[in-house]
This record gives C-alpha cells, sequence and structure tokens, in this order.
C-alpha cells in the first residue's frame, strides 16, 4: 500500500494548514493542532543524495566493465533506475541551479559555471526545492555539494554542514602535486593519497549525514546530502586504485577521426588540442581512466555508508530516495575531456528514486527523462502543493510502470542556444549557428556517425526541433571569479 495515500491533498493541506495555526494561537483547540501534526508527520522523509561529475560509470548502467560500485547497484534495485536520464545542463553550477529550481537554463539565462543563479531575474525570488518542503512544515538540512560553490543559498536549509556559506569541507591534498606530472594542469590531476577515508570531506559528509539520521525527528525531514567526488582532482586513499590494477584498466572505445563530421562549435566544446593531447603526451590515460573508477569507488562506499544508516534507523520505511548525478563526463571520447560538451558521455548521468509504496524493486525505466523532471516528482510522490512555473514534469507514472508511455525526449543546453535532444532512440543537437548533429542510438551508441546532414533523416530532425526551447534569454552576467578567489586557493575551474 502507498504509504503516503492515506496522507492529505493539497486542498486539504492549505485548509488544515491554516486550522493548525489558527489552533496554536486559540487555546482550547489543542486536538486539531494534534490532528495536524500528527498528519503532517505522516508525509515521507526525503533522503536527496547528489554525487558530483557522476557520469554512467556504475554497475547498473554498464558504462564501464571494470567499474565496481557494490552499493550503488543495490540501491538501483530497490526502486526504479532511470537508465536514459540527463542533465539540463552539462556543468555543475546550471546542471544543479536547474534541477533545484525546476527552470531550464534557456528560461533563467544560467547557462555556465559562473553564472550566478540568484541574479536571474527569473530566479532571483524562486522557491527552491527544498523551500518547497520548508513551506510544508520540513525540517530541511543539508552537507556537502549540493548547490556549486560559488553560489550556496542559505535560504533553502533551515541548518547546513559545514556551513551555510561553506557547503563542502576541504579535502586533505597530497605533498608533491601534481601527481600526474602534467605542468599547470591545477585540480586535473589525480594519483592516491595517503590518508584514512575519515579525512575525506565526502567522508565527513556521510557522517554528518548518518548523524541527521540518528536522530529523532518530529516532523518529516528533506536531508540534502552532496558528495564531491568523482569531481577532480582524484585524489582517494590508495585502496581505492588498488581495486583497479593499472595494467587492467579498460580504456574508453574512441574513434580518433570522430571530431571530423562535428560542426566547429561541437569542435570547439571538445577541444582536442586541449587537455586529451596533455593527457595522451604524459601517458596518463590509463592512469586517468583508473583514477575515476578509484574515485567512484570511493563514493559508492560513501553511499552505502548512508544507507545503512537509513536502513538501521527509525526512518528506514518511510523515506524516499533520490540519487542524482550533476552530469557526464567525458575521458578521451571526441577527444574530450570534461564535461563541458552535448554528447552522451557529458549529458547522460545516473537517477535512481525508490519511493516506499510507489516504486517496486528492480524497476528499469529507458524512457528519457531529465533532471529537470526532480522537482515536479517530488512534489507528487510527497503531495506537496503543486507549482506551475516548474518546466519538468512529474515521472510519477514512469515511478509506478517504468514501461509506461512518455513523449519528451530530455533536453541539454550548454551556453545560449546551443541545445541537445535525447530521445529513446535518437541524439539531435543544433548549435546557435543552426549547424547540426544526429545519432542513431539504436545503430550508433557511442555517438560517432553523424547523420544530420543526410536528407533521409529531414522529418526525424523535424520532429526532435519542435522540443526545442521558444526563448534563449540572454546569460546573466558573469562575476569575476579571480577579484574573489582568495591569493591563497588554488584556481578551481568547475
Ligand atoms: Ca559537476
Ligand atoms: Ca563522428
Amino acid at each position: 500500500m502507498h504509504q503516503i495515500s492515506g496522507s492529505i491533498n493539497r486542498r486539504e493541506f492549505l485548509k488544515l494548514t491554516a486550522a493548525g495555526a489558527m489552533a496554536f494561537t486559540l487555546p482550547g483547540c489543542a486536538s486539531a493542532s494534534q490532528q495536524w501534526v500528527s498528519k503532517q508527520a505522516k508525509r515521507p522523509n526525503v533522503l536527496f543524495l547528489a554525487i558530483d561529475d557522476l557520469n554512467d560509470w556504475i554497475g547498473c548502467l554498464g558504462g564501464h566493465p571494470d567499474v565496481k560500485t557494490p552499493n550503488l547497484d543495490k540501491l538501483a534495485q530497490r526502486g526504479v533506475l532511470f537508465t536514459n536520464a540527463h542533465c539540463s545542463a552539462p556543468a555543475c553550477n546550471p546542471s544543479r541551479a536547474s534541477l533545484m529550481t525546476g527552470v531550464l537554463p534557456s528560461t533563467s539565462g544560467v547557462y555556465l559555471n559562473p553564472h550566478p543563479w540568484r541574479k536571474s531575474p527569473v530566479l532571483s525570488d524562486a522557491v527552491t526545492l527544498p523551500q518547497h518542503f520548508m513551506a510544508h512544515g520540513y525540517r530541511v538540512v543539508g552537507g556537502g555539494k549540493i548547490y556549486h560553490g560559488g553560489f550556496p543559498d542559505p535560504p533553502s536549509w533551515h541548518e547546513y554542514f559545514p556551513s551555510q556559506k561553506k557547503n563542502k569541507p576541504d579535502d586533505p591534498m597530497p605533498p608533491n602535486r601534481p601527481l600526474n606530472g602534467i605542468p599547470k594542469t591545477a585540480h586535473f590531476d589525480w594519483g592516491p593519497v595517503d590518508v584514512p577515508d575519515k579525512e575525506m570531506g565526502d567522508w565527513k559528509v556521510a557522517n554528518w549525514a548518518i548523524g541527521e539520521l540518528r536522530k529523532e525527528h518530529d516532523k518529516p525531514f528533506f536531508l540534502g546530502c552532496g558528495f564531491f567526488r568523482p569531481h577532480l582532482p582524484w585524489y582517494v586513499p590508495k585502496k581505492y586504485f588498488d581495486m583497479y590494477p593499472l595494467d587492467k584498466v579498460t580504456l574508453p572505445n574512441v574513434n580518433e577521426n570522430d571530431l571530423d563530421d562535428v560542426p566547429p562549435i561541437g569542435k570547439r566544446m571538445a577541444r582536442p588540442e586541449g587537455d586529451h593531447k596533455k593527457v595522451i603526451e604524459h601517458k596518463q590515460w590509463r592512469k586517468a581512466v583508473q583514477s575515476y573508477l578509484a574515485s567512484i569507488s570511493f563514493v559508492d562506499n560513501c553511499v552505502g555508508r548512508v544507507i545503512e544508516a537509513l536502513d538501521k534507523s527509525d526512518y528506514a520505511d518511510n523515506t524516499v530516495i533520490v540519487l542524482w548525478g550533476d552530469h557526464g563526463w567525458h575521458l578521451g571520447e571526441k577527444l574530450h575531456w570534461r564535461k563541458f560538451a552535448l554528447w552522451e558521455e557529458a549529458t547522460h548521468a545516473p537517477l535512481m528514486i525508490i519511493a516506499p509504496g510507489v516504486t517496486e524493486p528492480g524497476g528499469r525505466c529507458p524512457r528519457p527523462v531529465s533532471f529537470i523532471d526532480i522537482y515536479p516528482t517530488l512534489i507528487d510522490i510527497c503531495e506537496l502543493s503543486p507549482k506551475k512555473e516548474l518546466e519538468g514534469k512529474s515521472l510519477l507514472p514512469l515511478l509506478k510502470k517504468p514501461e509506461a508511455d512518455w513523449q519528451r525526449p530530455a533536453l541539454t543546453t550548454h551556453g545560449r542556444n546551443n541545445h541537445s535532444l535525447r530521445s529513446e532512440r535518437w541524439r539531435y543537437i543544433r548549435y546557435s549557428d543552426g549547424t547540426e548533429e544526429l545519432y542513431d542510438h539504436q545503430k550508433d551508441a557511442l555517438e560517432w556517425n553523424n547523420l544530420a546532414n543526410d536528407p533521409k533523416y529531414a522529418d526525424i530532425k523535424k520532429r526532435l526541433a519542435k522540443w526545442l526551447p521558444e526563448t534563449n534569454v540572454p546569460d546573466v552576467p558573469k562575476i569575476n571569479t579571480k577579484r574573489k578567489r582568495s591569493a591563497t586557493k588554488p584556481r578551481r575551474k568547475t
């Protein structure tokens, strides 16, 4: 039975809220207020887990043959794993701003990392996902990276770990950087650090979340827990590197001529003369892949600890779990590294939802969905009041029936008016100058063969293009990150 089906609908909730508020002020009405509190207490809790820069290299998504993610795989098995989920933007800040506000980059003007999202006229007063839970009586707390580093949002949370202004604990740094020998590499670096797990920032975030789960809560909670690895630099304890002996690491399948049929804007996004050239010159490809895999297994361990604590807590049966990565990551595919592009490697990321009473174990949904859909989905699962400004669509029908019909492709935007649409079969990219790419995933899962210029596919392109956004507002003015950066802090590109 759906655990929340006995709870109240929106109209009743608003009535009860008003009655409850009055009851607290009027003598002799204690029973009404108690009734309201007890109905409130039936709403499910939400454990909202974010993993930074995690692409589809997790066991259950099959993105890499070597990866070991037993905890993520076990978690996915408990509910619905979306195997075709995509970010709204392939960069930390715009992806998270869009997910947390339910507004697309093309509507907000928050396209890139240096765009301060609360400065967008559309988002300055936006009620974020956690704020919406707050308005429904939830205790709303967060820890680690939920919003992008430079733009925390204290109004979104009652409390934050380590603090409202500094959302992410520091990580230990190895001496003698860089470890990969690439000069001026900044955080594009990798290798083992000689520290115990407990000194890692993500371990501290997991400990904090475990502490929250052990507390007695008199209200339903929304617990945001954001892990930073596998974001660069890939410094994690040696034991995670030992899981992937270097000589056995599988490199991604890369076509050296892949960019030949890609339009100039796409080539500029790939920038093969940048990271890729450096990695090859310094013979670091295999080590980089090993380090990314090690970082993934480290974070898998952190997730496992939090889930174990939830399972041992009083909230095990009444907590919705949502886990998402903020975008994908290239490790040499299309001669490109990092995110910041519109191909499968950069847009595809994990999304799994476990909702007691709604999802069945072992669900796998192949429909193309977007992280923009998470906000309306949580509204539906927890029966919060709807919000008309949200641009996503609730995934509730897919949670109940993962094979249900779903017509919308997933939209990803990188920079103003550069869009990608992913349907179940196709990826269609249209850049700001009108140039295009089209890939048939039924025959070409690696997106090597651009079909956009073949007249045979004109109708497919036309059908997909209908989903492109009608408005593409100008960029929110960037902040000058150089002035804000402290002289002692290393430069962070992401
Ligand atoms: Ca990220
Ligand atoms: Ca190609």
